[in-house]
C-alpha cells in the first residue's frame, strides 16, 4: 500500500506540481485548501484521480490543523500553505506572521500531540538571507570574488515575509531537537513555471508579453517588426495603444529554477533517514532586466527597454538585491539535481502564456458566431 501525505498550499504553485509527483509515486493524498467563496482549484481541476481527496481547513485555526492531522495521521505532511508575495507582508505584517509562522506552531504541536511519527516539510526560503551573502575567491591566485548563499550563510531577512518564515525555520529545528519530530526545511530559491501566480514578476512579464503580441495581432501588426511608437506610457500603433508593462527594482538578481524540479526535493528530503535543512537552488543567477531581455528576444524584440516603465508603486521598502543559492548540500546528499535550464524556463513560460491567450481568442470567436 502507498503512503499517505497532507499537502497544504495545494491549489499554489508548487503544491500542484508535488500533488502530481506524489500521485505518480501512490500516494493517497489529501490536499488541504482554505475556504473560498469562489473556486481556487484551477491548477488541479485536471487532476482525474481517486488518489486525491480536497478537504477544506484553515492554517491559522489550532482546531482546524489538530482536526486534520489527527484525522489523518499521515505519513508525511508538506507545509506549503503561506501568505507568500514579498511585497505584499509589509501591508499585512500580522495576518502575514498568522499564516507563515503561528499556522508552522500549529502543525507542528499537532504533530507533537496527535501524530508523532508524521514527518514533516516545512517551505523555508531564500528570503531569510535577505541582504547576507557568503564569498570564496574564484581562483587561488585571483582577486575576485564569487557570492553565494548556502547552509551556513547568515540569515538577515528584509521584510515581514522573510522574517516569519525564518521564525518558522527556527520552530522546525526547534521541534526537531527538542520533541524528537522529523521536520526538514528547504531552502528553495526562487522557482516558476507555467502556473506561476500572475503577480510575481517573471508571470508579470510573460504574461504581458503574450497580451501585447494578440493586441499587435489584431492591429495587423506582427510583434516583432511593427512599427510602434513608444512615448511617454503607451505603446501606440498609430491607431491604438496597448499600455506599457510598469516594473520595480528591474536591477534585483534572482537565481530562478523551474518548479517541477523542486517540488522533487522536497519529497526526496522527506525519504532521508535524518531531517535535515537544504539549499535548493540552480547555482546561477540573472538580473529581472536580464529574464526580460530572454523573454522579449523569445517573441523576436530586441529593444526590450522601450516596452516597460518604472513604476515606484512596486518598490519595496527594503529589497533583497541579490540571491544565488549553492545547492551543493542537496546535489551530495539527496542526488538532486535540476533539470530545466533558465532560457528553457522563459521560454516554457513565454510559450504557454502565448498559447493561452491564442486559446483565448479562438473561444471568442466561437461566441462570435453563435447565431
Ligand atoms: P503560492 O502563492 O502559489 O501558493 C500559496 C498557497 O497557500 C495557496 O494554495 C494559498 O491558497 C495557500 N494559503 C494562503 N493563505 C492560506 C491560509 N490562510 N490558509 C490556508 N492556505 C493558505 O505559493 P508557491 O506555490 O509559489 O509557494 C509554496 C510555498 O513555498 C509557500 O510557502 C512559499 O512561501 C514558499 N516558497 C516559494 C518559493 C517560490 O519561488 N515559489 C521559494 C521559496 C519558498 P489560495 O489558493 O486560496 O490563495
Ligand atoms: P520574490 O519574487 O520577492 O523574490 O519572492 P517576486 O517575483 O515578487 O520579485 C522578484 C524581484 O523582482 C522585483 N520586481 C518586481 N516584483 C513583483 N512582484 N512585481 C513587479 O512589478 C516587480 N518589478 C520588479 C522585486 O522587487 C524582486 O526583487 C518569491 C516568492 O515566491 C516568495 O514566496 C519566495 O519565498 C521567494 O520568491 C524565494
Amino acid at each position: 500500500m502507498g503512503k499517505k501525505a497532507i499537502v497544504t498550499g495545494s491549489t499554489g504553485q508548487d503544491g500542484s506540481y508535488l500533488i502530481e509527483l506524489l500521485i505518480s509515486k501512490d500516494y493517497d493524498v489529501i490536499g488541504l485548501k482554505r475556504r473560498t467563496s469562489t473556486s481556487t482549484l484551477d491548477r488541479i481541476s485536471h487532476i482525474e484521480s481517486d488518489k486525491l481527496k480536497v478537504e477544506e481547513f484553515e492554517i491559522s485555526d489550532s482546531g482546524s490543523v489538530y482536526s486534520a492531522v489527527e484525522k489523518h495521521k499521515p505519513d508525511e505532511i508538506y507545509n506549503l500553505a503561506a501568505q507568500s508575495h514579498v511585497k505584499t507582508s509589509f501591508d499585512q505584517p500580522e495576518y502575514t506572521f498568522q499564516v507563515n509562522t503561528v499556522g508552522v506552531i500549529n502543525f507542528l504541536e499537532a504533530i507533537r500531540r496527535f501524530s508523532p511519527d508524521t514527518k514533516f516539510y516545512q517551505a523555508s526560503t531564500s528570503e531569510m538571507f535577505g541582504k547576507s551573502v557568503s564569498r570564496e575567491k574564484k581562483s587561488a591566485w585571483g582577486d575576485e570574488w564569487s557570492l553565494y548563499q548556502d547552509e551556513h550563510t547568515i540569515f538577515e531577512p528584509q521584510s515581514p515575509y522573510a522574517a516569519a518564515k525564518l521564525a518558522s525555520h527556527h520552530l522546525v529545528r526547534n521541534y526537531r531537537e527538542g520533541y524528537d519530530i522529523f521536520g526538514a526545511c528547504g531552502i528553495l530559491f526562487n522557482h516558476e513555471s507555467e502556473r506561476r501566480g500572475e503577480n510575481f514578476v517573471t508571470r508579470k512579464i510573460t504574461k504581458w508579453i503574450a497580451e501585447f503580441v494578440r493586441w499587435a495581432e489584431v492591429q495587423g501588426l506582427d510583434a516583432s517588426q511593427g512599427s510602434f511608437n513608444f512615448e511617454g506610457d503607451l505603446i501606440s500603433s498609430g491607431r491604438d495603444s496597448f499600455p506599457k508593462l510598469r516594473l520595480g527594482n528591474v536591477d534585483a538578481y534572482r537565481d530562478w529554477g523551474h518548479a517541477e524540479d523542486y517540488v522533487n526535493a522536497m519529497w526526496l528530503m522527506l525519504q532521508q533517514q535524518k531531517p535535515d535543512d537544504y539549499v535548493i537552488a540552480t547555482g546561477e543567477t540573472y538580473s529581472v532586466r536580464e529574464f526580460l531581455s530572454e523573454a522579449f528576444q523569445y517573441i523576436g524584440v530586441s529593444n526590450y527597454e522601450d516596452y516597460f516603465v518604472i513604476d515606484p508603486e512596486f518598490y519595496r521598502p527594503s529589497e533583497v538585491e541579490y540571491l544565488k543559492g549553492k545547492p551543493s548540500k542537496a546535489e551530495d546528499e539527496l542526488g538532486w539535481t535540476r533539470g530545466v535550464s533558465f532560457s528553457q524556463l522563459v521560454r516554457r513560460m513565454v510559450e504557454s502564456d502565448i498559447n493561452a491567450e491564442e486559446k483565448k481568442k479562438r473561444s471568442i470567436q466561437r461566441v462570435k458566431f453563435i447565431p
